[in-house]
C-alpha cells in the first residue's frame, strides 16, 4: 500500500493488497468483542476486485468489519455515489432531486447501524470508521450551504493566508512566530506546471469570480458534512453514549492540488491529462457544486487551505501535504477541555492509541501469521500532558509518488522532488533541512548550516524505507500510472460480452476502449414501435459513451470529458423487428493530449446509417462508479438525451458484444450473434 491501489506496481510494498502480516484494527477489535462498522470511503480494494462478480477477499467485511456502507475507490460522486452495502453493490436509495447527498446518507446509515446493534447486542461495545467523500473532490454542496460563504473569499488566496495565520496563532493552533511560506516554493525545474499557483493579482475579473465561487462551494461542502457528523454526535448524546465514546475527528485528505492552476468543473480532465479551459468552466458558475459539476478548486486554494505550510496533498515531503488538525474527544477519559497539544504525531499513531484506550494489545500472531510490529506509538499520554510537552514519537518517514521526507526529534529532511512528474533522477535530488520544533511551517532551510544532521536524516530515511518496503520509488505521471495494464485474474480479451440485469461493471475490469479502435454490437428485438431506452452505457455526464433508442431512432453518443456538444450519431426510424445494432470507432491518430482522433460509423444490421469524425478519451471515464451497464445507465446518465436510469423498454436485449480486436465489424457481427445465441 505504498500508494493507492490503482497505482500498484507489483513490488512487495506496492501491490495494492493488505498483507497477512497486517491484521486491521477491525479484526483486532472484532475478535475482542466489539461490533465493527465502516462507513464511506474504502480505498484498499484492488481495482480488479471492485466488481459484483469479483473476489471479496479484500473487501471490508472480510477485513474485520461486521458492516459496511459506502464506496470502494478513491472518490465518488456525492450526488450519484457508487454504493456498496456489506458485500454487494446497491443503487442509491433516492436521488438528488429528493435531497440526496452522500454525507447525509452516510450519517443516516451510521446512526442506523448503532441502533441495530443496540437492538440485538446492547452489551457489546462498538467501533466505527466514518469516512465521508468530503472534503475530497468532487466538491459537492447543497447550494444554500455554498451561498452562506458568498463573498468570503473574494480577496483571493494570498489574502486568505495572511488573514488566517494570525488567527491560528491567536487560537494557539500554530506557535507564535510561525512564518508564512511562499505560494510557489519549488524551483521551476522541479515543479510540474499543473501544481503551480497563479498569483491572485494576475487573474482577470472573471477568473476571480469563478475561483472565489469554487472556494465558497468547498466551504459549504465542509460545513454541510460537519453538520451531518454533528447529527451522529447528537444521537450519541441523546442515547447517553457520548460520555464514554472516544472520537478522533480529522481530515483524511487535506487540501488537494488536483484542480490544477485554473480549477476544474470536471476533475476527470486531470486524470485524462486534458487541460481545463476557463471559457468552458465559466459556463458552470451558477451550478457549481451541484450535480452538473465534478469540480475541484485551483491550486491557489489548496495552498491557502494548507496555511502556513508549503504545497498540498501528494507532496509528502512538505507539511502542506501531510499536516492535518486532529480533535480527540472523550468526556469520560480526558479531563482537559478545548486545549491544544503540540506533540508531533502521525496517522500511524491512532491505532496504538485506540488499543491502549481499550486496554488491548496488537496480537503478535494473527490467523497463524506473525504480524509486523505496529509502526506508531500511542498518543494516550498526551491527553494529560502539557500543551508543549515532549512527544513520545521518535521518527516518521514520508514517501509518496516520488516525494519523500524524514522527521526525527523535531528536525525534518525534505527531498526537493515533485510527484507525478516522470522525471526520476532521485539520486540527484537536493534535500532541505528544517528545525520544525522552532520553525513549524518549514520556512528556513538549514541544510547548509547543519550538513551532518541532514546526512544522518537521509540515512534514517533509507533505513525506514528499507524496513517499510518503500522502494523502489515511482514518480510516473498520473496518466501513465492509471493506464498501465496490471496483472489480473481475467486476462484482457478481444471481445467482451455483456448482458442485461447485471450490476454495473466497474471500469477497472470492463473492456478498455482507450487509445484504440473498438466496436459495440447489440442483438436487440424491438417488439413495441415506441421501444426506447439504453442498450449500452458506460460513464456519466463527465465522460462516457452510450448506445440507445429514442424517438424510434438509434443513437450513439460519445461524451468526451463532459465537453459540450455531445458527439452524436443518429439513425433513421426503426420499426419493430430483430436487429443487430452497433457502432465502430476507427482510431486514426492521437491528439495533442493523447486523446484518440478517428471516425465512427453507426450500424443497423449490416448497413452504415450514419458516420462522422469522433474523438475519444485517453484516460478513464470515472475514478469509481458509473460502470458499464446493459439495458440502463446506472448512477448518472452519459447523455443528456435521456435521464438515468433510462431503462430499456419495448423489446428485448439479448446481449451486447464490445470488441477491441482487429476483426472487421461485419465478421464480428456474425461471431457475436453466434456467441450470444448459445448463452
Ligand atoms: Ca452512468
Amino acid at each position: 500500500m505504498a500508494c493507492i491501489t490503482e497505482a500498484s506496481n507489483g513490488f512487495p510494498g506496492a501491490n495494492g493488497r493488505l498483507p497477512a502480516e497486517c491484521a486491521t484494527i477491525g479484526q483486532v477489535l472484532q475478535d475482542n468483542g466489539f461490533s465493527t462498522f465502516w462507513l464511506g470511503k474504502n480505498h484498499n480494494v484492488p481495482e480488479e476486485d471492485i466488481a459484483s462478480g469479483a473476489s471479496r477477499k479484500e473487501w471490508p467485511l472480510q477485513k474485520g468489519f461486521d458492516r459496511f456502507y459506502g464506496f470502494l475507490g478513491g472518490e465518488t460522486n456525492n450526488w450519484y455515489p457508487d454504493l456498496i452495502e456489506d458485500n454487494r453493490f446497491i443503487d442509491q436509495p433516492y436521488g438528488p432531486e429528493d435531497g440526496y447527498h452522500l454525507s447525509k446518507d452516510l450519517a443516516d446509515k451510521a446512526i442506523g447501524m448503532i441502533r441495530d446493534q443496540k437492538a440485538s447486542n446492547p452489551s457489546k461495545p462498538w467501533f466505527m470508521w466514518f469516512c465521508p467523500g468530503a472534503n475530497h473532490a468532487p466538491h459537492h454542496a447543497p447550494k444554500e450551504f455554498a451561498d452562506k460563504y458568498k463573498g468570503k473569499f473574494d480577496d483571493g488566496y494570498e489574502a486568505y493566508r495572511e488573514w488566517v495565520l494570525p488567527r491560528m496563532i491567536e487560537k494557539g493552533i500554530m506557535p507564535a512566530g510561525t512564518q508564512l511560506t511562499p505560494i510557489n516554493p519549488l524551483p521551476a525545474d522541479v515543479i510540474s506546471e499543473g501544481d503551480s499557483v497563479r498569483p491572485w493579482h494576475t487573474l482577470n475579473a472573471q477568473e476571480k469570480k469563478l475561483f472565489s465561487r469554487m472556494a465558497e462551494v468547498y466551504a459549504g461542502f465542509s460545513e454541510y458534512t460537519d453538520l451531518q457528523v454533528g447529527r451522529i454526535v447528537d444521537y450519541l448524546e441523546s442515547t447517553k453514549q457520548l460520555d464514554n465514546t472516544i472520537i478522533f475527528y480529522c481530515a483524511d485528505n487535506g487540501a488537494s492540488g488536483e484542480g490544477s492552476p485554473n480549477g476544474s468543473v470536471n476533475e476527470n480532465k486531470f486524470f485524462n491529462s486534458y487541460p481545463d479551459e476557463l471559457s468552458e468552466n465559466l459556463k458552470y458558475l451558477d451550478v457549481l457544486g451541484g450535480p452538473d459539476t465534478y469540480n475541484h478548486y485551483p491550486t491557489g486554494w489548496a495552498v491557502a487551505f494548507s496555511t502556513p505550510f508549503k504545497m498540498f496533498k501528494r507532496y509528502s515531503n512538505y507539511a502542506g501535504g501531510t499536516c492535518d488538525p486532529l480533535v480527540i474527544h472523550w468526556p469520560k477519559g480526558i479531563k482537559a477541555k478545548g486545549e491544544v497539544r503540540h506533540q508531533y504525531h502521525h496517522s500511524t499513531d491512532i491505532v496504538p492509541t485506540v488499543l491502549e484506550v481499550c486496554g488491548l494489545k496488537m496480537p503478535e500472531v494473527y490467523r497463524g501469521v506473525k504480524q509486523y510490529p505496529l509502526s506508531g506509538v500511542s498518543m494516550r499520554y498526551s491527553f494529560d500532558a502539557k500543551t508543549n510537552a515532549q512527544t513520545q514519537k521518535k521518527r516518521q518517514y514520508y514517501a509518496m509518488l516520488g516525494t519523500r521526507g524524514m522527521w526525527e526529534g523535531g528536525w525534518k529532511a525534505v527531498a526537493v522532488h515533485a510527484p507525478l512528474t516522470g522525471k526520476g533522477h532521485f539520486d540527484q535530488d537536493p534535500w532541505e533541512l528544517y528545525n520544525v520544533d522552532a520553525d513549524r511551517s518549514e520556512s528556513k532551510d538549514l541544510a547548509r548550516q547543519h550538513p551532518e544532521k541532514l546526512k544522518a536524516l537521509i540515512k534514517t530515511w533509507f533505513d525506514e524505507a528499507d524496513k517499510n518496503l518503500v522502494l523502489p520509488l515511482d514518480d510516473r505521471t498520473a496518466a501513465e500510472i492509471l493506464t498501465t495494464e496490471r496483472p489480473s485474474s481475467e486476462a484482457p480479451r478481444e471481445t467482451y460480452l455483456y448482458y442485461p440485469g447485471t450490476s454495473p461493471v466497474p471500469e477497472g475490469v470492463a473492456v478498455n476502449t482507450r487509445g484504440r479502435s473498438y466496436k459495440i454490437i447489440a442483438d436487440v428485438e424491438i417488439t413495441d414501435p415506441n421501444a426506447s431506452g439504453v442498450i449500452f452505457a458506460h460513464g456519466s455526464r463527465f465522460g462516457g459513451h452510450t448506445l440507445f433508442l429514442k424517438d424510434k431512432k438509434l443513437y450513439y453518443v460519445y461524451n468526451f470529458l463532459g465537453i459540450k456538444p455531445e458527439q452524436q450519431l443518429v439513425s433513421p426510424e426503426l420499426k419493430p423487428g430483430k436487429y443487430t445494432l452497433g457502432m465502430e470507432f476507427t482510431r486514426e491518430s492521437a491528439g495533442k493530449y493523447h486523446e484518440s482522433i478517428g471516425k465512427t460509423k453507426l450500424y443497423v444490421n449490416d448497413k452504415v446509417v450514419a458516420q462522422g469524425p469522433m474523438r475519444t478519451q485517453a484516460g478513464k471515464f470515472t475514478l469509481s462508479g458509473d460502470g458499464l451497464c446493459i439495458g440502463r445507465d446506472s448512477g448518472d446518465n452519459v447523455s443528456q438525451e435521456y435521464k438515468a436510469p433510462g431503462t430499456f423498454t419495448g423489446g428485448t436485449i439479448l446481449g451486447v458484444g464490445v470488441s477491441v480486436g482487429k476483426d472487421q465489424y461485419l465478421d464480428l457481427e456474425q461471431k457475436a450473434a453466434a456467441a450470444l445465441a448459445v448463452e
